[in-house]
């Protein structure tokens, strides 16, 4: 994501607090996404299973929940189990 912002973000400041920053440009971002020709540096997508016996996923978060500097993973299931997980990353993509 940070790659994306800062390839394909626009720089905004606002005047009245001074502050600026960066806005997605999610036309941009997702031709940088889907590529045709993806970059060396594109952000690339696999499937993998984290967790079996899981029920249901209400939704799915990602942030680095443990500031160790990789991101983990948070989602809750339905019943029977109406569990929240935390899927820590071992900083080489596998949760646990
Ligand atoms: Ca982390
Ligand atoms: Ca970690």
């Amino acid at each position: 994501m940070m790659v994306i912002m800062q390839k394909n973000g626009v720089a905004v400041k606002d005047d009245s607090t001074g502050i600026s920053y960066r806005r997605l440009d999610l036309a941009a971002a997702l031709a940088h996404v889907f590529a045709a020709t993806p970059p060396s540096n594109a952000i690339q997508f696999s499937e993998h299973l984290i967790a079996k016996d899981y029920a249901y996923a209400y939704g799915i978060a990602a942030a680095d929940i443990d500031e160790d500097g990789d991101v983990d993973l948070t989602s809750a299931d339905y019943t029977p189990h109406n569990i929240l997980y935390l899927f820590e990353n071992d900083s080489t993509g596998k949760f646990r």
